[in-house]
């Protein structure tokens, strides 16, 4: 891993204090990804002196720009990229967008919207190829928005044929549950809507949003970031191939119970790790342990993304 200084932040900002940069040298993956494979979620931060970081921001990256990312998909073996507004930039969609519209037509965007959008803007953001908005319910990312103005913002998307994209911890499912079941859009959880994997997979937790999933068949699941989950420690000290293994089981589970619901991607720039930067390259190598068969991985990898994000190119 890098020192942490290793990448600046530009524009005048000051990276978080222990800012974990993106890793640098990642692996070329052992695991052929399927021909048009989609990194179904992944950021851009900045670069801070183009596009400056949030007033609101909770934290500051280092930056991570198109360029780079573009690279990182081509290094992967990606064809194409959903790039999910980060909450550093707030409602302040330019970078993503920048990245969609410089991509070709090979990425994808899920933006973060105030109910003071307008429809003419909302329809500028869908021409540079967003589809969803992100509703943030983790307390440490995000200050509160009233459930009244997030209805209000996907009823107003949901005519454009857009979906909600939910990022929530487990011990807030319970609570978020009836309004999560209200929204008229296709639903997608990130990060397994982030089970604590300490406990079993076949405990109340996670049992609660396999219920959540099956009651609800507009929900999707992102099956992503064992780094992120995993309670297991860094790679090294457990070695790279075995690293992330308490997270199997959990993502498995989603995978075979919801084949045609599923998404995967890397999280690069991997905002907010604590302990350890993965290595995107063994990420993409672990995606054979929770999606075993070919069959599975054509549908995560392929499938699923090209339904949601470009029905177009669907038949
Ligand atoms: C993720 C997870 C995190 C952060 C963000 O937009 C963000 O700031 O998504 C997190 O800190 O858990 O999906 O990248």
């Amino acid at each position: 891993m890098p020192p942490s200084d290793a990448l600046p932040t530009t524009g005048g900002f000051t990276k978080t204090a222990g800012w974990l940069d993106w890793y640098q040298g990642p692996a070329r993956p052992r695991f052929q990804l399927p021909e048009g494979a989609v990194d179904a979620h992944c950021h851009v931060f900045g670069p801070g002196a183009a596009f400056p970081y949030a007033p609101e921001r909770k934290y500051t990256p280092c930056d991570a720009s198109k360029a780079q990312l573009f690279a990182l998909r081509d290094h992967l073996g990606f064809h194409r990229n959903v790039i999910v507004q980060a909450t550093c930039h707030g409602d302040d969609n330019r970078a993503m967008l920048d990245a969609c519209q410089a991509s070709q037509g090979r990425a994808r965007g899920v933006a973060t919207v105030r109910r003071s959008i307008s429809d003419e803007q909302l329809q500028a953001l869908h021409d540079a190829g967003v589809r969803g908005v992100r509703f943030n319910f983790v307390k440490r990312l995000v200050d509160f928005t009233p459930r009244d103005e997030l209805m209000e913002i996907a009823q107003r998307i949901h005519r454009l044929g857009w979906h909600v994209v939910i990022y929530f911890e487990a011990p807030d499912l319970p609570e978020l549950w009836d309004f999560f079941s209200a929204l008229p859009t296709t639903v997608v959880v990130d990060h397994m809507g982030r089970p604590d994997v300490t406990q079993s997979p076949d405990g109340p937790e996670f049992g609660l949003f396999l219920r959540f999933m099956r009651e609800h068949p507009q929900v999707w699941c992102k099956v992503t970031c064992p780094e992120r989950l995993s309670s297991s420690g860094p790679p090294a000290l457990h070695g790279q191939q075995q690293a992330y293994q308490d997270v199997v089981p959990f993502a498995r589970r989603v995978v075979e119970a919801f084949p045609d619901r599923v998404l995967w991607g890397t999280d690069w720039p991997h905002p907010n790790l604590k302990d350890h930067m993965p290595d995107d390259g063994l990420l993409v190598d672990f995606i054979p342990q929770i999606a075993p068969t070919q069959a599975l991985q054509q549908r995560l990898l392929v499938d699923n993304p090209l339904r949601l994000y470009w029905p177009e190119l669907v038949g």
